[in-house]
């Protein structure tokens, strides 16, 4: 074996306790801190650029999070058509929220954090993934718990991004059926909530508890797939319920139409792979259906 190169390893604890994990050297730290939810660090690194652990677990990375955000992001709106509200729960660095923003006919998007620090540091050291967005006036930023937000709010919405950490420390409430339930009674008809489900391969049965849950609350319950590297292991599964079964079926056309007259640029979404992230491996679907 040759020898690792010299500095600071940061470990990824996510699936320590199985057997298994992936490091990444810090060539810089530029902050690290236990906020009141969670161990924070920024660092940099050569081959991903800088990125944020909460709790050990890689969260994002300026060279990968394209593929997640855009993903997250851009299906169910355009599968939707009439997006105008949006609700992101989660999503602290803001790369959701500047994907949403791209979108013209949004007009509101309100977004539920947990973790100041993790906003307030995003900005600051992050402000790439951003880009401003945190400025946008159709922006109502709380932070609170996002499961009793949803409990709470007597407002609707066309789409609600789960953009979680996984079900460890604050997202573990995220995975719960009371929260999809709370979910599900502020989405408006025919409204679509997708979340991050975690990399079957490896959390197989995160995705089928949650795949559980949606089939008791919504007329259609399945998951799409994206590949991002630094979440290792395979591709990850982003969790998709609604009542409108139609939307998983849209023809490729009108698909493309609807991206067209958005007329942003994307790096990873195309309509074509937007179509394709619905077909699902055995080993997943095994996942998505009983
Ligand atoms: N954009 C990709 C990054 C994330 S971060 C997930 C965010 O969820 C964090 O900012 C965290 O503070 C926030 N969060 C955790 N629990 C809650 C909660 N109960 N309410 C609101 N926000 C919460 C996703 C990384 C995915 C990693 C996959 N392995």
């Amino acid at each position: 074996m040759t020898e690792a190169p010299k500095g600071r390893w940061i470990v990824e604890t996510l699936y320590e306790k199985e057997g298994f994990t992936c490091a990444f050297r810090a060539d810089k730290v530029f902050h690290e801190e236990n906020t009141a939810e969670q161990n924070l660090v920024i660092f940099e690194n050569a081959l991903f650029g800088r990125m944020m652990a909460l709790d050990g677990i890689t969260q994002v990375t300026e060279r990968d999070e394209f593929i997640y955000h855009e993903m997250m992001t851009h299906v169910p709106i355009l599968a939707h058509g009439r997006v105008r509200r949006v609700l992101i729960i989660g999503g602290g660095d803001g790369g959701i929220l500047r994907e949403v923003l791209r979108h013209k006919k949004v007009d509101k998007v309100t977004m539920v954090e947990i973790d100041p620090a993790v906003t307030d540091f995003c900005k600051k050291q992050l402000p790439k993934i951003s880009d401003g967005a945190f400025d946008d006036p159709r922006l109502d930023l709380v932070f609170a718990d996002g499961a009793k937000f949803v409990e709470e709010t007597t407002e609707k919405y066309d789409v609600i991004i789960v953009d979680s950490t996984d079900p460890i420390g604050p997202g573990e409430v995220l995975f719960r059926e009371s929260f999809y339930r709370a979910a599900s009674g502020v989405l408006t008809p025919g409204g679509v909530i997708v979340t991050q489900n975690g990399v079957p391969f490896m959390q197989g049965s995160e995705l089928k508890a949650t795949m559980e849950k949606f089939r008791r609350l919504f007329k259609e319950a399945t998951c799409y797939l994206a590949t991002i590297p630094t979440y290792v292991g395979g591709p990850m599964a982003m969790g998709w319920g609604t009542d409108d079964a139609t939307l998983t079926s849209l023809p490729l056309e009108e698909i493309e139409r609807r991206f067209a007259e958005e007329g942003f640029a994307t790096r990873y979404y195309t309509p074509e792979v937007h179509k394709a992230a619905f077909a699902l491996p055995r080993y997943v679907l095994d996942c998505v259906a009983p």
